[in-house]
């Protein structure tokens, strides 16, 4: 362990819910991960944890904010390292992708990192028009108000990955090696989906799926419920404060099992690196 995580996840996808529940198992200490140590630079997630336990979801992150909070962790099997999570505004990966440009301080994120999480919520993420929802009769009757012409979210996401892989490629450029990639299917308990998560993927984002299978030999693809149901900003769930926010939330394994670990995607994603090191 020692490596550290690169969290990618636009605005509204569920980084700071994931975040604070996830700190919670850590202090917990019942999951393959457990907090060994003082944690630092806590207070970006005070407030979620606040909500959580009162049975409210928290507030979208301020856009300019970026917080890296450093956990020592511990695994189950001995080994112990340093996991460095941050908390940050997802506007600011939107605004990479659209303008094209990463700025110093995310380059050297990208650059020190070998382990890639991506978090997508798959019910934020719109389809764009093919023959079959737009049919070639419909495309004579253009229509004049039609809005700005956008990339497409599986166009985004994919153009997302090429810009970091380029970035990384460039600081080591001998080795055109890919870092190691999990994607995290966020929100799960709202896709009402029974298959696997790569299966969710498929049938919601075919080409960004097909783009991850043919780059990657075995992206790992996830499912996670952080919260495990939707919680409302202004409204208390009783349950959920009087059983405790730690009792909620899961993580659906690439196999399509259902886990109540949600430190398992981090141990995967760390394994995988450390095997890739090894072969
Ligand atoms: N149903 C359900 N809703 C969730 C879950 N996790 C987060 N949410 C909701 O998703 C919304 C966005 O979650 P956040 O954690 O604030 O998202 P974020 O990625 O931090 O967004 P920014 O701070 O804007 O970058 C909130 O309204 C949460 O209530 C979950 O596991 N299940
Ligand atoms: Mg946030």
């Amino acid at each position: 362990m020692g490596d550290s995580i690169l969290l990618l996840g636009e605005s509204g996808v569920g980084k700071t819910h994931y975040g604070a529940q996830l700190l919670r198992r850590l202090i917990k200490g019942d999951c393959r991960l457990r907090m060994d140590g003082q944690a630092t630079n806590l207070e970006s997630f005070e407030a979620a944890l606040e909500s959580l336990s009162e049975g409210k979801a928290a507030d979208h992150t301020a856009t300019s904010t970026y917080v890296d909070s450093v956990w020592p962790v511990s695994h189950e099997n001995g080994t112990s390292g340093q996991l460095i999570w941050p908390e940050y505004g997802g506007e600011q990966i939107r605004s990479m992708i659209d303008s094209r440009r990463v700025s110093s301080a995310w380059r050297n994120r990208v650059q020190n990192t070998n382990g890639w999480m991506l978090m997508i919520r798959l019910q934020q993420t719109q389809l764009g028009d093919d023959i079959l929802s737009r049919p070639l009769s419909d495309l004579g009757k253009a229509n004049l108000e039609n809005p700005v012409h956008q990339i497409s979210d599986q166009a985004r996401l994919i153009e997302l990955l090429q810009m970091l892989i380029h970035i990384k490629n460039m600081s080591y450029p001998g080795q055109s090696g890919k870092p190691q990639l999990a994607v995290l299917l966020t929100c799960w308990d709202e896709l009402g989906f029974d298959g696997t998560p790569s299966d969710a993927l498929r049938d919601r984002l075919p080409m960004f799926w097909a783009y991850l299978s043919s780059n990657w030999r075995s992206p790992c693809i996830m499912g996670l419920s952080a919260l495990g149901r939707p919680l409302n900003p202004h409204t208390s769930d009783n349950d959920y404060s009087s059983r405790g926010p730690e009792y909620f939330g899961f993580v659906v394994t690439p196999d399509g099992a259902h886990s109540p670990d949600l430190t398992l995607p981090i141990h995967l994603l760390l394994d995988g690196q450390s095997q890739q090191r090894v072969a």
